[in-house]
């Protein structure tokens, strides 16, 4: 299994010899939301009225009487690339069709995302969380840097989104906020300091949310760069219910970043906010063999975890066949691809079956 897998990506990293600079001039609006609206109340039986606001406990995801969960739930696609694959319809199958407790919300800063339309953005997610809210799923908002890799270059549209965002669900306890997608090209030190400037503008409005970090090496604990969890152990984000973020692609991570995985999970808490049943391009043949030993060890390390992604494209990553999205039937089989099925069943029965 080659370790620097990742670099042979068609979208490589930024260079390093680029200097980030900042990102264009285009501003969110400003934090306007002054009254925050009465927290939904969530469903009875569902993953959030079961078990409220999260925290952290020791290097564990745990519930609001303290027992240790496990979350397993899906990861949208780019907002900017598939619009209609995240709504009412398509997370209520997730929720009650497939028995998902949570959709992460994938906003992409580049390509076509937040740094274009900073104000349409934020308001999209600002709605897509109340959705998620009504249907009793916690709700993962993705803050998805990928190029540029450095964290630091979106500082300011960060800090504005974060606070609006933030506002706007401050009595929510369902909400998961990912600051960084996934580093790459760049140090740790520099992505805890982009953490440390971020995390205090969610504290302001949402002192007890669950905060997930990425990690160097497109959140690979640093193995994609040869380095390892050491080089966090040493020197962690200090807020407390802080986790890190782990992704892999199960066609190109094997048996080695697993028994990383394992070991850094001993010291750490992780969260598996993305993978892939395929390589880390998100295409390719699915591995199912490779994805059943990940997802039996998550299981086992009580890691929860979001597959990449809902969405109906050309790609085998795509849960749904392409054009399921322009219609308005998302429950049932019949509207899933192979990795569609497997996730679905997996989450549903706890053995993945793409049949
Ligand atoms: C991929 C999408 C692909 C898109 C590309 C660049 O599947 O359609 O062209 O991003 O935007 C990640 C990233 C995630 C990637 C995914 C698969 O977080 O954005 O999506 N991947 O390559 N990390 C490892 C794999």
């Amino acid at each position: 299994m080659p370790a620097a897998t990742k670099t042979a990506t068609a979208k490589p990293a930024t260079p390093a010899t680029k200097t980030p600079t900042t990102a264009p001039a285009t501003t969110a609006p400003a934090a306007t939301v002054t009254a925050t609206a009465p927290a939904t109340k969530a469903p009875t039986g569902t993953p959030v009225a079961i078990n409220g606001q999260l925290s952290v406990c020791g290097t564990k995801l745990c519930n609001q009487s303290g027992t240790a969960i496990q979350l397993r739930g899906m990861s949208s696609h780019g907002l900017q690339f598939f619009p209609n694959c995240v709504n009412a319809g398509s997370l209520d199958a997730i929720r009650n069709d497939w028995n998902a407790d949570f959709i992460r919300l994938s906003m992409y800063v580049q390509e076509g995302g937040l740094e274009t339309d900073p104000t349409g953005f934020t308001n999209k997610v600002n709605g897509l969380v109340d959705t998620a809210t009504k249907l009793g799923l916690y709700v993962i908002v993705d803050f998805h840097i990928l190029t540029p890799g450095d964290p630091n270059f979106n500082l300011g549209l960060a800090k504005t989104f974060f606070a609006n965002v933030t506002a706007k669900h401050a009595g929510n306890n369902n909400v998961i906020y990912e600051v960084a997608n996934e580093p790459n090209g760049v140090s740790w030190t520099a992505i805890k300091s982009y953490a440390d400037q971020v995390i205090p503008v969610i504290r302001k409005n949402s002192p007890n949310s669950v905060v997930l970090v990425g990690t160097r090496g497109f959140s690979s604990l640093g193995l994609t760069d040869g380095a390892t969890e050491q080089e966090i152990i040493d020197d962690p984000v200090t807020f407390k219910n802080v986790m890190y973020t782990f992704h892999f692609y199960a066609a190109s991570h094997g048996a080695d970043r697993r028994a990383a995985l394992a070991r850094a999970a001993k010291s750490l808490p992780l969260f598996v906010s993305e993978f892939g049943s395929q390589t880390f391009t998100g295409d390719g043949a699915n591995d199912f063999a490779s994805t059943t030993a990940w997802l039996d060890l998550l299981k086992s390390l009580k890691i929860s975890y979001g597959m990449w992604s809902l969405s109906d494209g050309r790609e085998s990553n795509s849960a749904f066949k392409q054009g399921t999205c322009s219609g308005t039937t998302f429950k049932g089989t019949g509207v899933l691809t192979e990795s569609g099925r497997y996730i679905r069943s997996r989450i549903l029965t706890g053995v993945g079956s793409a049949n």
